[in-house]
């Protein structure tokens, strides 16, 4: 391996050893990454960051630099408040349909399952079901699950069409949010509706007024939040079952060299649920085992990851910014890639190492990709298909490129709405009486929400791992999702000997006493919406706050970098969680909608926006946050001082890392991959 080949700015592109391991092989070999095509773009355009440009007509493009040299207004006189604030909406647009479209998949499918005629579908979860079906007074009685799926799905489907009224989850909110959601006019119609205006009022010559278009993302994310997002939670639910916690292993460790290796990447767990039962069909596991391979090992990416982590303990290989290093492990016979979050680039490792990059979704297609068109009515034919391609692969492995560095984690998963109520209250008496009660009394300062994703902006997971242990240390217990519970996962934090390792006396107090880890991961992106019904049932067991903005909760997405994660944080404040994320938004070409959203947006939904790149100080933007909220409910300050010392010991990962890097081989040069100038 040649040393002066490496890169020194390394050491900052991750905090994961197993990525670092992974990232040592690429400098050596000049296999690039999405960090040197992040380096490859040298300074990002400043007008772009801060919002104040704009495409949406041939006018343009134009940019405008508010109070300085340059243009003042866009061609049409669109002002620097006009062009952040649509820039805002567009942005808000594209999560909320990314997320939408993603639940009105999963509804199809539950139509498809009520029919009773697929392999591959059936109801898992039918307490759901008919809690669902009550909730929406659907008829019950002596139907079978079938009938009642049938009308659920019918029901469920034309939320996402619906051109009047309000969207029917509206109804789950407390009082009070949905008193200012009505008068801010924000109350969401239809999940489609919603998008489709939001594109309209942004086209040229619409709305050109900031507050309103404002107003327009706050109700375009609610059409996520309690629409597209939390249908497409129940609903997986109810096809796939509920998740329980479970124990399962997370990092690039759990790839196994004598194993076919599948990886699935992407969001959609209507492919990914399939290929984890086809994968322990014995015909296949037969023919693998033929071609010389040891069994099929499942793995997975992102939070097509974290849904069947959640739903059947299949091991999770890393978060978003290791999907080209797991590709390097020289172990994956099939990527198998549905939608969202999936670098082109991937298949461009294709040329280097023997994968197969495999796209499945009607709507995503990635030149280099060998495409298998995913249909729920033919699941399970294609997934085994699929997994026959990977079982043609195996041998055309490279023994010279096989790297796995030895580093996994143990992590416990599951904690979904009701699992939290039914640990804390015991299963006799489900309850959040305890939560409460832990949090009147001050052994909980309060809860925190801590999702989102990896952005190469920031060395993977650092932050993550800061600010999560940070608001432990102060007894704030968190709740996770998406690449930020796989990064909290792979530093040892979802588990219970976590909370004597990094939390303060009273999250080590409630964690001995139910034996729950300190940081809870309740699924995959789309299950942010598990936080609001949380908050929700919080709010319905009193004592905390009558309404969402009251309760000493907060939320955080510090290394964010996509589309989705701003609707999520959208309807987080506009539901009255206030939010710190990572890096701004981009909107700070504007002054007047930075402070509409860092400071007025309290006015409306008593929740604002925080923009804070240090992982401590959001931490203590949170904190102050709770402490404030605890303070107006006129609860007792934290019971036991901070830090709490006795137990306090050093944060690094635990068990299994001491190998990272250890033993891995050189890939050797790899003519065909694009590669980076030393
Ligand atoms: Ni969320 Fe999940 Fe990860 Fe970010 Fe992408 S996978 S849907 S968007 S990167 S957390
Ligand atoms: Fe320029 Fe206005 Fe057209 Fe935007 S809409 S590109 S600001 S002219």
């Amino acid at each position: 391996m040649a040393e002066e080949k490496k890169r020194p700015e390394e050491k900052v592109r991750s905090v994961d050893p197993a990525s670092l391991a992974m990232l040592e092989i690429a400098s050596n070999t000049g296999v690039e990454t999405v960090w040197d095509r992040l380096d490859a773009q040298k300074a990002q355009c400043k007008f772009g960051k801060q919002g104040i440009c704009c495409r949406h007509c041939f006018m343009g493009p134009c940019r405008v630099n508010p109070g300085g040299k340059g243009a003042q207004t866009g061609v049409c006189g669109a002002t620097a408040e006009t062009i952040v604030a649509r820039g805002l909406l567009r942005h808000i647009a594209a999560g909320t349909a990314a997320h939408s479209d993603h639940g009105r998949e999963i509804v199809r499918t539950l139509r498809l399952a009520a029919k009773g005629d697929s392999d591959a579908y059936k109801i898992r979860g039918p307490r759901k079901l008919r809690k669902l079906a009550k909730e929406y007074d659907i008829e019950i009685g002596d139907r079978s699950d079938g009938e009642i799926a049938g009308e659920l799905a019918d029901f469920l489907s034309k939320q996402f069409g619906q051109q009047d009224g309000l969207l029917a989850n509206v109804d789950r909110a407390p009082e009070q949010q949905q008193k200012f959601w009505a008068a801010a006019e924000a109350t969401p119609r239809g999940v489609d509706r919603e998008v489709v205006t939001g594109m309209h009022m942004t086209h040229m010559g619409v709305d050109a007024d900031a507050d309103h278009i404002i107003m327009a993302c706050a109700r375009t994310a609610l059409a996520d939040g309690w629409g597209g997002s939390m249908i497409a939670t129940d609903v997986s639910d109810i096809l796939f079952g509920e998740p329980n916690p479970l124990r399962a292993r997370v990092n690039l460790g759990v790839l196994e060299e004598e194993q076919i290796n599948i990886l699935v990447h992407g969001h959609e767990p209507t492919l990914s649920d399939v290929i984890v039962a086809a994968s322990r069909d014995p015909e296949l596991l037969a023919e693998a085992e033929a071609k010389g391979a040891k069994g099929i090992n499942l793995a997975g990416i992102c939070c097509t990851a974290n849904e069947i982590l959640m739903r059947h303990g299949v091991p999770v290989a890393g978060n978003f910014l290791q999907q080209e290093l797991a590709l390097m492990t020289g172990v994956i016979d099939v990527m198998l890639v549905d939608v969202q979050c999936v670098f082109p680039a991937t298949t461009e490792y294709q040329k280097c190492f023997h994968t197969k990059v495999v796209s499945t979704s009607p709507k995503a297609k990635v030149p280099g990709a060998t495409h298998i068109d995913f249909h729920e009515e033919e699941a399970m034919e294609t997934a085994k298909k699929i997994i026959r391609v990977a079982i043609d692969n195996f041998g055309n492995r490279d023994p010279e490129k096989v790297n796995i560095p030895d580093v996994k984690e143990d992590v416990i998963a599951g904690f979904t709405t009701d699992v939290i109520s039914d640990i804390l209250g015991g299963k006799y008496r489900p309850s959040y009486r305890p939560l409460n009660d832990g949090i009147q009394a001050g052994r909980l300062r309060g809860v925190a929400g801590v999702v989102g994703c990896n952005n190469p902006k920031f060395p993977q997971d650092e932050s993550h791992l800061e600010l999560v242990k940070e608001l432990l240390r102060n007894d704030v217990l968190v709740v996770q999702t998406g690449c930020s519970a796989i990064a909290c996962g792979k530093a040892g934090l979802l588990t219970p000997e976590a909370a004597f390792q990094h939390a303060g006396k009273g999250i080590q107090d409630i964690c001995k006493a139910v034996g729950i880890p300190p940081v809870l991961h309740s699924g995959s992106c789309v299950d942010n919406t598990r936080i609001l019904t949380a908050c929700t049932e919080m709010v319905n067991e009193g004592g905390i706050g009558d309404s969402l903005d009251k309760l000493p909760v907060a939320g955080a997405a510090p290394e964010w970098m996509s589309e989705k994660a701003i609707a999520i944080g959208m309807y987080f404040v506009a539901s009255g969680i206030s939010v710190v994320i990572g890096q701004s938004l981009p909107v700070e070409g504007s002054e007047y909608v930075t402070d509409f959203l860092t400071d007025k947006l309290e006015d409306h939904f008593g929740a604002t926006w925080s923009f804070e790149p240090d992982p401590i100080k959001a931490a203590h933007i949170m904190i102050d946050r709770i402490d404030q909220k605890r303070a107006d409910l006129g609860l007792p300050g934290p019971m036991y001082d901070v830090p709490y010392e006795p137990n306090a010991v050093d944060t690094a990962p635990t068990a299994h890392v001491a190998a990272a890097g250890e033993g891995l081989a050189a890939v050797g040069s790899c003519p065909g991959a694009t590669r980076i100038e030393d």
